[in-house]
């Protein structure tokens, strides 16, 4: 969507838009009467102490992060830190987190997550998973849906922008990222004037089904265009993937005009099954490329990182029938495939009309050989040989389709402000509804997968204007929730997101809310430093370091009084929770810290990073209300000058103070 933001769109989108809102109000007016119907309330409201019907999950846009809905109340629950470092609970502050945002950039502690996508199994979003892609240093999270947390991240190398990116196979054996923006490959220094000569796209391949091993199984070279979006086909079309592609023109400058001249650019449909054999085969060549893996050690809680140094590339001129083009009308943005898995769905930005492409056509234009040309050893097919029919006078900028299992199609408009509902096969417009304002993404639970659960849609607006009470500059991207269970969409529901939500997902709780971890247990963690009893807290020097193994408990810390830190150590806060009860967390905060605080799942041990810049004495506490004494759970630690003969020392039980004794016995020492 960044691309759309260029101040002459914007302009003339806002006029085309104010145009429509008017008539968008007429509209609706005539045919689903009044927007919030009188039973909308009802309807959305989730009485205190029960739950909501399904989790929605969406994507934070700017804010790096994954924020989870219950629908139909639109009622926040979490906001789950991916690639951004989050304050709140320390992710990418604390020891065991930080190596999850390791890139070859370095520590990268922001990105632009933009579509979030559940694991699948035939076809149908299970629960296991929800992908996530960072778009401006390419990567892919995983999140697992029994923590809600990131558990492992994987960047991608070849690739400049990580937009058409994290879709999913219908077995999740893969999801894919394609680039953006074209660049050389590998990176090199070049003259930007040589893009065409030079720069090129790919599309990665990365494989799914294991937690804690994913990798990019192989990378097709593509033309030098920009990569949109993508999905996989299904059903009579698994096998396949279609990926939406802009600027055909390659222009590397003023892309608004110099990319719109094109009537049609294309959809890359891969048959990544033929490509997997190709590799199988030998065709693949190996190319150097430095990329960083990251995932979370399951026993031990703590982030890992390792660099690999290769990857498979396929170009498509070794290797026939990998990928073929479909032309269509006009940058599009993005690509749906339907439950059936036979139609192919495009969003042409600027196109007037919604061109839908045919598998069985597609399947046969390719035996037939219905080629207009050939680009870098990729057919392009006939328009009229694949397409199945196009959706006249849709609305004006459509971008996403999503459907309901019923025979329907909805698309976003962002242009005039709408959501479009039209039918499959016929593609008559069947209803619009306007939405406030300039809808993105559009959601339906299980709208992308074989089985929709229909019910709701959610459509995610960019711009919120007088919505919402003001707040300054600045106004929270707005969520508007529809009723589509009937003949006409019905408004239920606004509420305001975090962050930018591109797309979102959602999935009955019934799937996920029984797997929940309640609490780690202390018996199995492997974390080198876990205390996992009061009595075994203690310090250790090791040269310059400091190590505190602490433990939490309602409402203490242990120990709670050090001594004989000096200036220019490094002190290490390895705290322990030693609840085995579900909800029951301590936090750690101490005066000075340059980072965040900890905040302690239930069994988990996390570590803070402090360096001491003046002696003093520091008080410490616990961040998290946690008991009746909560605010009686602190301490102090004594920070004295450097060379000071203050000895190592620390409130603790005998049996520790022996145990530490010996470990600075056999240590460095000061
Ligand atoms: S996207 S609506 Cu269309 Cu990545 Cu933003
Ligand atoms: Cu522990 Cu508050």
């Amino acid at each position: 969507m960044r691309i759309l933001k260029s101040r002459s769109f914007w302009l003339g989108a806002i006029v085309v838009a104010g145009g429509a809102l008017t008539f968008g109000c007429n509209r609706a007016t005539a045919t689903t009467g009044d927007l919030v119907g009188g039973d909308a309330a009802s309807r959305v409201y989730v009485k205190p102490g029960e739950k909501d019907e399904l989790y929605a999950f969406l994507s934070g846009g700017f804010s790096g992060q994954v924020s989870v809905y219950g629908l139909p109340s639109g009622r926040m629950l979490k906001v789950i830190p991916v690639f951004s470092q989050n304050a709140e609970n320390g992710w990418g502050y604390n020891e065991e987190s930080k190596p999850m945002l390791n890139t070859t950039y370095g520590f990268v502690p922001w990105d632009d997550t933009h579509h979030t996508e559940l694991s699948q199994t035939d076809g149908v979003p299970d629960g296991r998973w929800l992908f996530i892609n960072g778009n401006n240093t390419p990567r892919i999270a995983r999140i697992d849906l029994t923590r809600f947390e990131t558990d492992e991240i994987i960047q991608i190398p070849n690739a400049a922008g990580g937009h058409a990116s994290p879709f999913s196979t219908p077995d999740s054996k893969y999801v894919v990222s394609a680039t953006r923006f074209s660049v050389p490959i590998p990176n090199t220094d070049m003259p930007i004037a040589d893009y065409k000569k030079g720069f090129k796209g790919t599309l990665s391949f990365i494989t799914a089904d294991q937690p804690g091993k994913m990798d990019v199984a192989f990378q097709i070279l593509m033309p030098g265009y920009d990569y949109d979006l993508g999905h996989a086909g299904k059903g009579p079309s698994d096998g396949w993937f279609f990926f939406t592609s802009y600027n055909s023109e390659q222009a590397n400058t003023k892309l608004e005009t110099n990319a719109s001249q094109n009537d049609k650019d294309y959809i890359a449909a891969v048959n990544w099954k033929r490509a997997e054999a190709c590799v199988a085969e030998g065709k693949a060549k190996t190319a150097p490329a430095e990329y960083v893996h990251n995932y979370m050690d399951e026993k031990s809680r703590s982030a890992k990182s390792e660099t690999k140094t290769s990857v498979k590339m396929l170009d498509p001129r070794d290797c026939a029938g990998i990928v073929y083009f479909l032309p269509t009308p006009k940058s599009p943005h993005g690509v749906d495939i339907d439950p059936s898995g036979e139609y192919i769905v495009a969003g042409g930005k600027l196109a007037t009309v919604i061109p839908v492409h045919s598998f069985t056509k597609l399947s046969k234009a390719i035996a037939d050989k219905a080629f207009e040309k050939e680009i870098d050893g990729i057919p392009v097919l006939k328009y009229g040989s694949v397409m199945a029919g196009e959706v006249q006078k849709p609305g004006l900028g459509p971008l996403h389709t999503e459907f309901d299992g019923k025979g329907y199609a909805y698309t976003s408009m962002f242009i005039s402000s709408e959501v479009v509902k039209w039918k499959l096969g016929t593609w008559e417009v069947v209803d619009r509804a306007p939405t406030y304002y300039s809808i993105g993404h559009l959601m339906i639970p299980g709208g992308d997968s074989k089985k929709p659960y229909g019910k709701y849609l959610l459509a995610m607006n960019k711009i919120t204007k007088d919505r919402y009470l003001p707040t300054g500059p600045e106004m929270a991207q707005s969520a508007q929730l529809f009723d589509i269970s009937g003949d006409r969409m019905k408004l239920l529901l606004d509420f305001p997101t975090i962050g930018e939500p591109h797309y979102a997902q959602a999935i009955p709780a019934s799937l996920i809310k029984d797997k929940q971890v309640k609490y780690y247990k202390l018996a199995e963690s492997t974390h080198p430093y876990i205390t996992k009893a009061e009595s075994e807290g203690g310090i250790t020097r090791t040269g310059k370091q400091v190590h505190i193994k602490m433990i939490a408990i309602r409402s203490h810390f242990a120990p709670d009084n050090i001594e004989g830190v000096t200036l220019g150590d490094t002190v290490y806060f390895h705290v322990t929770n030693l609840e085995q009860d579900w909800d029951i967390l301590h936090g750690f905060a101490v005066l000075g810290a340059t980072n965040s605080e900890l905040i302690l799942n239930p069994g988990e041990t996390k570590t803070l990073k402090w360096v001491p810049t003046r002696p003093g004495v520091y008080p410490f506490y616990c961040t998290d209300f946690c008991s009746a004494l909560h605010q009686e759970m602190q301490g102090y630690l004594r920070v004295s000058a450097a060379g000071s003969n203050v000895a190592l020392s620390a409130n603790i039980s005998p049996k520790a103070q022996a145990q530490m004794a010996k470990a600075t016995a056999g240590g460095a020492g000061k």
